[in-house]
């Protein structure tokens, strides 16, 4: 441990112990309990860890000191310090000098130390007095401080001790994630979602470690993001969705701030406009796209494949490009996601040649342009990414142009196919998913090389669900199952320990307020806030 923290991480270090050891009202001995560290509930599952079967105190003699000058290290220990108010009400000082009642510290440092040269690599130390959050930079400490969030008790064990404490089970923990791509999708264009939905449903998946969300933000039946050189695309195209209900659409403001609450959990939003099908709202605006001189009528119903813009009209692809533009313009993240999908009345030439186009328009504004699998028939290039969801076929094609894929196959990983014949919402044309079936199945079981492997995504297509509870119903808890497919390497995935640490989730989700489906398959824990309560308010 000494070698990967600096030397002035451990002169600050020492002067605070003193510090501590000075402070006169020193309170009585708090006996600490046996714990284990190895039978945690954590998931994603870390990559290491070695209990010493002590405890850490969380109370409210604890302060967070982060590395000085060590960018983004403050802000992750004030985003720490909130989350354990939320959960213990205890309020934590965050780099406060001159602190006379500190008697334990949660330090998290910056360290050069090779052992953390892994992207989002973080060592967790826990010891009586400290718990050490090692990381080279401040997405890795962020995601070991989700690590340390999972590890605080729902209650404090106030029997022990004359205060309230949260023991914190004391061990090493050393951990980085098997893939670099871990997300879900949101379609926002069958039905929209509002600003504080997604909110919600990045929250919920950064304490899980998933660090893209992919939005799908245009279809038949919607287009849902403000282009300001365009305006009838929202204006029009954005004032329906399925079903007739009122529709609804981003700004660029309440997209960016959407972009902003991502990027303080770590998390890439990945934008998709998808093209040349899938494009029924865009036509009604402007229907000049379409090319077959109809003005076609909102669609609101959950066909597909109908379709299609003029692939081979100059002014489409000026209209592409300031679409592009401007969204790229708002997204810090490196990929621009086209869609690609079931372009079934585009001929096979317009649509590659539309593919080659529109990659090269992305490539000209800074991304690196996804697709769905059926961009590996174009001439794509090998820095291009296909979203792999059915055609076995197109993902070879992909691995053979050197592409890398993210691997989302439709039967194992759509959070919109239903779990079984009773579920209330979704569609199992690709199958039924129990939750067992989303979590045993491996990223690398189809061929495609691991070299490839860009990551996992899990999508959720909404053509059945228009509110949040009905979201949380589909993507709880599955998704929490495939974030540790893409965290975790396989020798640490297994159905039957995975499923009672599943089963600890309940207590954090009730908290959080989500309506998550209780599969009958999980022996859930419970919790002071039963589903049924939650319901019923
Ligand atoms: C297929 S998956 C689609 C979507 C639908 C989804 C419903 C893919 C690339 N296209 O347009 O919403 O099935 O499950």
């Amino acid at each position: 441990m000494i070698k990967t923290i600096s030397i002035r991480s451990i002169c600050f270090l020492a002067i605070t112990l003193v510090c501590i050891a000075c402070t006169e009202k020193k309170k009585a001995h708090i006996p600490m309990p046996t714990t284990d560290l190895s039978v945690n509930s954590l998931i994603p599952k870390p990559l290491k860890t070695i209990p010493t079967n002590s405890a850490f105190a969380l109370d409210q003699f604890t302060a967070i000191y982060t590395s000085k000058n060590a960018t983004g290290f403050e802000e992750v220990g004030k985003f720490l310090s909130q989350k354990l108010n939320d959960h213990t009400k205890l309020t934590i000082p965050v780099n406060t000098e001159g602190n006379n009642t500190v008697e334990r510290i949660i330090y998290i440092n910056q360290s050069d130390s090779l052992e953390l040269a892994a992207p989002e690599a973080y060592q967790l130390y826990i010891n009586q007095d400290s718990i050490i959050i090692n990381a080279n930079n401040s997405e890795g400490a962020f995601r070991g401080i989700q690590t340390l969030r999972q590890l605080i008790p729902i209650q404090s064990n106030d029997t022990l001790a004359p205060q309230q404490i949260w023991p914190v089970p004391s061990g090493k923990i050393y951990d980085n994630p098997n893939f670099a791509y871990r997300g879900s999708m949101l379609d926002v264009a069958r039905h929209f979602f509002s600003v504080e939905d997604v909110k919600k449903y990045i929250d919920i998946l950064a304490y899980y470690k998933i660090n893209v969300l992919h939005l799908h933000l245009s279809d038949d039946q919607g287009w849902r993001i403000e282009i300001k050189s365009w305006p009838k695309l929202t204006e029009i195209g954005g004032q329906t969705e399925v079903g007739g209900e009122s529709g609804g659409f981003y700004t660029q403001e309440e997209y960016k701030e959407i972009v902003a609450y991502a990027a303080e959990r770590y998390m890439t939003i990945v934008p998709e406009i998808d093209m040349p099908g899938h494009t029924n709202a865009a036509s009604v605006a402007y229907p000049f796209l379409n090319g077959n001189g109809k003005t076609p009528k909102l669609y609101e119903g959950t066909r597909v494949g109908f379709s299609t813009f003029d692939t081979r009209k100059d002014t489409v692809y000026t209209f592409i490009d300031d679409v592009v533009r401007e969204i790229t313009a708002i997204t810090p993240g490196p990929y621009f996601h086209v869609g690609g999908d079931e372009s079934h009345v585009t001929k096979k030439n317009d649509y590659i040649y539309f593919i080659n186009k529109v990659e090269k328009i992305v490539q000209k504004h800074g991304k690196r342009m996804i697709g769905w699998d059926e961009v590996a028939i174009a001439n794509v290039d090998e820095t291009s990414i296909s979203q792999w969801w059915a055609s076995e076929e197109n993902a070879k094609k992909a691995v053979e142009k050197g592409m890398k894929v993210i691997v989302s196959p439709a039967k194992k990983a759509y959070l919109d196919m239903q779990y079984d014949t009773l579920s209330k919402f979704g569609l199992h044309w690709a199958a039924y998913i129990p939750v067992d079936t989303a979590y045993t199945w491996s990223p690398e079981e189809y061929g495609i090389p691991r070299e490839n492997i860009l990551g996992v995504e899990a999508p959720l297509w909404s053509e059945t669900i228009s509110t949040i509870d009905e979201l949380e119903y589909l993507a709880f808890p599955r998704i929490i199952g495939y974030s540790e497919l893409s965290w975790s390497i396989p020798d640490n995935r297994n159905w039957e320990d995975y499923k009672v640490r599943l089963a600890e989730q309940a207590p954090f989700l009730d908290r959080m307020d989500v309506k998550y489906y209780r599969s009958p398959l999980i022996d859930w824990k419970k919790s002071n806030y039963t589903y049924e309560t939650i319901i019923k308010d």
